[in-house]
């Protein structure tokens, strides 16, 4: 039987895995945030903080403004029109407000002075390269994980002419076009020079993974990604699915490479709304249990949209080692959420997934996506070390750095590694 632990114990553990937690930097497997060096990519300060799709789709929910008129005003007006309307008109309780208020806060900023222009004129001050270490610091992040993808015309002229790149940035290759919209994304590629068509003939198979090949060398991809609707299905004579069973797994058991699947997003809920505008769906998880089965040799990189999947996603990783779980993804990255899903994980995986990634598109939000993580991580560590303690089981302070070493990032690079 478990016995009570003491007041000093419990004191000793709460300084611990909170001094542990917060002193262990983090690897963050998915962004969207750029090397410096594919310059004017990288987004940061109050305007770009302002504009985060996730607090332009609450402003709409209370300004009355035509969608059209929103999206022909400059930066500074439509971060002007967020402001007033979430944060001077109402008090900032949604967890997109507060990050704001704990990014600048976190930069040493006064929040209560409620002083916009103030705070734009603090933002000038800095380059990028000075501001990307400072946040990196600030937040103890070592690694960032990009989103790279060949189609975005504006990323990927600065990839074919070489870049010199920061290693604190690390590629990942997107290839969402390929995967759920197949007759476009090919016509595109033809262009680019390989002899692809609609059918996906051995030739075209082979031009397929001639084109990942090159993109993947080229960037030195870590891993590819894709997002993927609530209804897709594996197997099947989808697009979707004989793409990815045809060219894009093979090319990464070929390469060694993790695919990454984001599953459960349903684009274009309210088209006019652009990035606000996606929406969340159940996915059927059957497709991940058939593809984890189907290939062995592969792996995959596995987060869900849906709170109702999440249970059943840590039944499956416990029966496929080459399903590794991360991050609390986008709508399912609240505080309410964020303790559950990772207590759920902890409770049936122990350590082996990722606990989280910002999907980060600006910067500076690094500082309170991280700083809110870690806060709810560590609480909910506090918890299930105290479990072990009452049990008999006395953690050393090596124990506990190495299990959040595995929590934030180090069980993900094993398994990259594995
Ligand atoms: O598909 C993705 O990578 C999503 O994270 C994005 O599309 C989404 O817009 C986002 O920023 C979520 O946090
Ligand atoms: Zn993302």
């Amino acid at each position: 039987m478990s016995s009570p632990i003491t007041e000093f114990r419990r004191n000793s553990l709460v300084s611990l895995v909170e001094r542990v937690v917060q002193a262990t930097p983090v690897t963050d497997i998915h962004t969207h945030l750029y090397d410096p060096a594919l310059s004017g990519l990288l987004l940061y300060g109050i305007d770009d903080l302002l504009t985060y799709h996730y607090l332009v789709a609450e402003a709409f929910r209370v300004h009355r403004i035509p969608n059209d008129r929103f999206w022909i005003m400059s930066k500074t007006e439509q971060a002007e029109l967020v402001w007033n309307t979430l944060f001077l008109e109402r008090s900032p309780i949604s967890e997109a407000c507060q990050g704001v208020l704990t990014t600048l806060h976190r930069l040493g900023l006064d929040v209560k002075k409620r002083d916009l222009p103030a705070l734009r004129d603090w933002f000038q001050q800095w380059p990028a390269e000075a501001y990307v270490t400072r946040c990196m610091e600030l937040a103890n992040v070592e690694t960032i994980y990009m989103t790279n993808s060949p189609f975005d015309d504006a990323e990927a002229p600065a990839w074919q002419h070489g870049l010199l790149r920061d290693d604190r940035f690390v590629a990942a290759l997107r290839i969402d076009p390929l995967l759920v919209d197949w007759p476009n994304a090919v016509r595109r590629v033809a262009r680019w020079g390989y002899e692809v068509g609609e059918g996906l003939s051995a030739n075209t198979v082979s031009e397929v993974r001639r084109f990942l090949t090159d993109w993947t060398r080229r960037i030195e991809a870590a891993y590819l990604m894709v997002s993927l609707p609530p209804e897709f299905t594996y197997p099947g004579d989808s697009d979707t699915a004989q793409v990815l069973e045809k060219c894009v797994l093979p090319h990464c058991e070929e390469h060694g490479l993790p695919m990454a699947l984001m599953l459960g997003v349903r684009r274009g809920v309210n088209p006019a709304l652009g990035l606000a505008g996606d929406g969340s769906g159940r996915s059927d998880l059957c497709a991940l249990a058939n593809l984890c089965s189907a290939f062995p040799q592969n792996k995959f990189l596995v987060t869900v949209l849906s709170r109702e999947n999440q249970h059943e996603l840590c039944v499956l990783a416990r029966k496929f080692p080459n399903l590794h779980i991360f991050g609390c993804w986008w709508f399912t990255n609240v505080p309410y959420l964020i303790d559950e899903i990772t207590r759920l994980r902890l409770e049936l995986l122990g350590f082996s997934f990722t606990a989280q990634h910002s999907d980060a598109r600006v910067l500076d939000q690094i500082l309170y996506k991280w700083d809110h993580s870690r806060r709810i991580i560590a609480r909910v560590l506090i918890e299930k070390y105290t479990e072990l303690v009452a049990a008999g089981w006395e953690e050393t302070a090596a124990e506990v750095e190495r299990d959040v070493r595995l929590l934030f990032g180090g069980a993900f690079k094993e398994f990259c590694r594995s």
